[in-house]
């Protein structure tokens, strides 16, 4: 008789804190702003499709969250994360659908002209890498820390404004040699994702912003079933100030102790797998410094936060390799190290974009 009271009584204790943490959070500016876009987005992704189905939209969350000690913020506390994961795997998730368009159309051509186009031959190695791009193909809603790694742009210097250009004569700038090519790759892949409606990119600072916006994101997310995909990458900050509790203005120094008391933010992974999109399928992160317990953690918060995969890594060695822990299997995936230029992430994404697919046939199979 102890459990279910005790699980009920956690339940309790959760919705309670979700609660009190969205009632006191400062709201958002933008908001109406923000779910006019995303229902525009969505509606857009939903409906162009080859078989009447639409396609698949992930929400990636990248970079750390703040949590602010006054309310007109100068001090906050902050959590680690560059971005750099989230916008690498944003571009993997798009050159899966690039390389899929590549492939259907050349396999189209082949299908039509095979016999009159040489060495355009229609053949299964095409028709089988095709399928597997057709099932890599996502929107992306990119859910990000301002100033954060962007998707498209890491191969540009630290400052690409005063790295990348030079002043020639008049008004007139020009790119410097040295960075045409990947300024021009930059530009050319970001707009082509924007523009061709694939990419919506909202910023965030705060955790109050963070989560408020991750809370919009699930819901018409929850309407589009198996398809939507979180993958939970941003850093997010387990302690706050709740904003009532907050002082106004700046914190004077003066003394020698700094006396703030920060409560545990509500575990909302629970939330979202339980009530704001119970069917999507849900990625989360796990980050540790300690090797020895990383594993155990990934698989704890799984189970707990019932994910259907948790990506474990280790702060030093995150671009190296990654673990991915799900209920039955432990999968290490590491980066092509002969390739200088290959990323984690791209193995990470055809993993989980696989184990995606196969959670949208058997979803269909339950229906
Ligand atoms: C991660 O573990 C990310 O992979 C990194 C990426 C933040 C390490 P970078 O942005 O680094 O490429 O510099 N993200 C999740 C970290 C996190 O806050 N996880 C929570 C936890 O560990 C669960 S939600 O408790």
């Amino acid at each position: 008789m102890d459990a279910p009271n005790g699980s009920q009584d956690t339940e309790q204790t959760l919705d309670s804190q979700v609660k009190a943490f969205f009632d006191s959070a400062p709201p958002l500016q933008n908001r109406n702003d923000i779910i006019q876009k995303l229902n525009h987005f969505i509606q857009l992704n939903s409906l162009s499709s080859e078989n009447g189905i639409g396609k698949r939209i992930v929400c990636v969350t990248s970079g750390g969250t703040t949590a602010p000690l006054e309310q007109r913020c100068v001090r906050y506390v902050d959590n680690f994360s560059s971005g750099h994961r989230g916008a690498t795997s944003t571009e993997y998730l798009f050159l899966h659908l690039l390389l899929f368009l590549f492939l259907s159309m050349k396999l189209f051509l082949g299908y039509l002209f095979g016999d009159l186009l040489e060495g355009n031959e229609y053949n299964v190695a095409d028709c089988v890498e095709c399928r597997y791009f057709l099932k890599a193909g996502y929107a992306v809603i990119f859910l990000y820390r301002r100033g954060s790694f962007q998707p498209f742009c890491r191969s540009l210097p630290d400052d690409p404004l005063l790295d990348c250009f030079e002043a020639t004569e008049g008004l007139n700038i020009q790119v410097g040699e040295a960075y045409s090519k990947a300024v021009k790759t930059a530009i050319v892949d970001h707009h082509a994702a924007v523009n061709s409606g694939l990419l919506l990119k909202l910023p965030f600072s705060t955790i109050f912003e963070y989560l408020q916006m991750l809370q919009i994101i699930s819901k018409p997310m929850k309407d589009i079933g198996p398809r939507a995909m979180f993958f939970l990458a941003a850093a997010v900050s387990d302690f706050y100030v709740p904003w009532k509790d907050m002082v106004e203005h700046k914190i004077q120094s003066g003394s020698h102790i700094l006396d703030v008391k920060l409560v545990q933010v509500p575990k909302m992974l629970s939330v979202l797998r339980k009530d704001w999109a119970p069917v999507a399928f849900c990625i989360s992160f796990k980050l540790e410094t300690d090797s020895n317990i990383l594993i155990k953690k990934a698989r704890g918060a799984l189970e707990k936060y019932n994910m259907h995969a948790v990506v474990a890594n280790e702060l030093s060695t995150r671009k190296e390799q990654v673990v991915v822990v799900t209920i039955d299997d432990k999968i290490t995936v590491q980066r092509d190290k002969s390739k200088a230029d290959d990323d984690v992430e791209n193995p990470l994404i055809k993993l989980l974009s696989q184990r995606h697919s196969a959670y949208i046939e058997d979803s269909k199979r339950m229906r």
